[in-house]
């Protein structure tokens, strides 16, 4: 098939797709692109995801996902499978949205990314076009992406077959929305396959389509996660000197922010998720190869993953004198009004008092974790008789906590450790509890 005729198929929507990974990215991403009229085969090894899928419930949380899909499903355009090869029989176009995490070594761990592209290579045929949305180390596409296919397909890419590179960039919580309005950056091994990539994402996004150099897309991509890593790194450092001034860093950062030319971000319990941890260390690794070091992005990520051991040391402040102690500890996400618990800076701060002999009680509203302490959904439960609150998440529930009736459950002289900043100071105080909060 001709680059034309499948730019044809795309733009009458008659191109079927599979999706490769079905998670936070994946999932979303084939629902939006079934709801803009294609047939959509996703994939996913997982088969507790695949049936979640058929059955019209994912199992992500996700504002909307759950009513898009059962939508697609019902006009027969969206199923799933176990295997990336059956999804691709028959697919003009494969997008692989699997997961690239960091291993034990801090290295790019590249092996399902490898495994998922071998299933493609197995039913690649001429003129199909494949995306790769993984986030890559840079080079990726060339030391990694192109060999695989090329090796166990005997095509070639750019003669044979179309390939790009369009990461994503959409941010949970906001995926559906962001997927459909984000401008969004493709990379080719050469302009056919960056145009006919380009044809298909203008189908779903109202945002610009910017085709680039696969070597610059690969460095933009880790770029935005790396700008924002540092900036919060900012915040974070920040905070901890206006703690020692007595000085709220919240004044501080709102007021600066008034500068037209400022965009401080916000101090909290440190980074986590799937990717501003990692996607900075992708840069620092491929710059040592080079014999460089990124030393400002570097120390960004010390500072932020030190935040965690910045709330432990609240806590046990708080604990000081305090016989047999419980500990509440709210939000075990990542971030705010997501299930994701990835990374989540909970896990640290959680273990570590749990070494300590600490009895640790946590509570999330999305996400169901332990981190090897007691878990509940019940917040009364978790905070009834504590020591000590600490809030990890800045999940809106949270926010909108009554302090009066969070006191009631607590010991009298309890102690609130507000790592996300969400709560009022002087409410808090004025209902005759304790604050401590990053920054303050
Ligand atoms: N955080 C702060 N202070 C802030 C903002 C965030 O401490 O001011 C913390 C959050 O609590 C969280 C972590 O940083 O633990 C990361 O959260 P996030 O909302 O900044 O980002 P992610 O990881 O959920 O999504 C990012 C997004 N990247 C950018 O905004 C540049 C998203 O657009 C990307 O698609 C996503 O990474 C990705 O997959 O790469």
């Amino acid at each position: 098939m001709h680059t034309e005729e499948l730019i044809c198929r795309i733009r009458s929507r008659s191109a079927r797709v599979a999706v490769v990974g079905l998670g936070y990215v994946g999932l979303p991403t084939a629902a939006v692109l079934a709801d803009a009229g294609f047939r959509v085969v996703g994939a996913d090894v997982k088969r507790e995801v695949v049936e979640a899928v058929n059955a019209g419930r994912p199992h992500i949380s996700e504002p909307g996902l759950e009513e898009l899909v059962r939508r697609c499903r019902k006009a027969g355009r969206l199923s799933a499978v176990t295997s990336a090869r059956k999804a691709c029989d028959g697919a003009d176009i494969a997008a692989v949205v699997v997961q690239t995490p960091l291993d034990d070594r801090g290295e790019p761990e590249m092996q399902p990314l490898r495994s998922a592209l071998r299933e493609v290579a197995e039913a690649l045929r001429r003129g199909m076009l494949v995306v790769v949305e993984s986030t890559l180390p840079p080079g990726g596409m060339r030391e990694v992406v192109v060999p695989e296919l090329e090796g166990c397909s005997g095509l070639r890419a750019g003669r044979d077959f179309l390939l790009a590179y369009s990461p994503e960039r959409a941010i949970p919580t906001r995926t559906l929305q962001e997927i459909r309005t984000n401008s969004r950056l493709v990379g080719g091994v050469n302009q056919e396959s960056a145009r006919a990539a380009a044809e298909l994402y203008s189908c779903i996004t109202s945002g610009e389509v910017h085709t680039e150099h696969m070597d610059v897309v690969e460095i933009v991509k880790l770029v935005e996660n790396t700008f924002r890593d540092v900036n919060i790194a900012l915040a974070n450092e920040l905070a901890v000197f206006c703690e020692a001034l007595g000085v709220d860093v919240g004044r501080v950062i709102e007021l600066a922010n008034r500068h037209p030319r400022v965009n401080l971000h916000m101090p909290g319990a440190g980074v986590g998720g799937h990717c501003l941890p990692k996607d900075p260390v992708f840069l620092i690794g491929k710059a040592r190869k080079h014999g460089l070091r990124l030393e400002l992005i570097e120390a960004a990520r010390r500072r932020n993953e030190s935040m965690p051991v910045h709330v432990l040391q609240k806590v046990e402040k708080a604990l000081e004198g305090r016989s047999k102690p419980k500990v509440a500890v709210l939000g075990v996400a990542y971030k705010g009004n997501t299930d994701d618990t990835r990374h989540s800076p909970a896990e640290k701060v959680i273990k570590a008092l749990l070494r300590r002999g600490v009895e640790v009680h946590s509570h999330d509203p999305f996400a169901k974790q332990d981190f090897g302490g007691r878990f509940t959904n019940s917040m009364e439960e978790a905070v009834r008789g504590a020591d000590v609150v600490v809030i990890m998440t800045d999940h809106d529930d949270y926010r909108r906590m009554s302090t009066a009736e969070l006191k009631r459950y607590l010991k009298r002289d309890a102690v609130i450790v507000d790592a996300r900043r969400v709560l009022d100071r002087s409410e808090v105080e004025r209902e005759g509890l304790r604050y401590s909060g990053v920054g303050c």
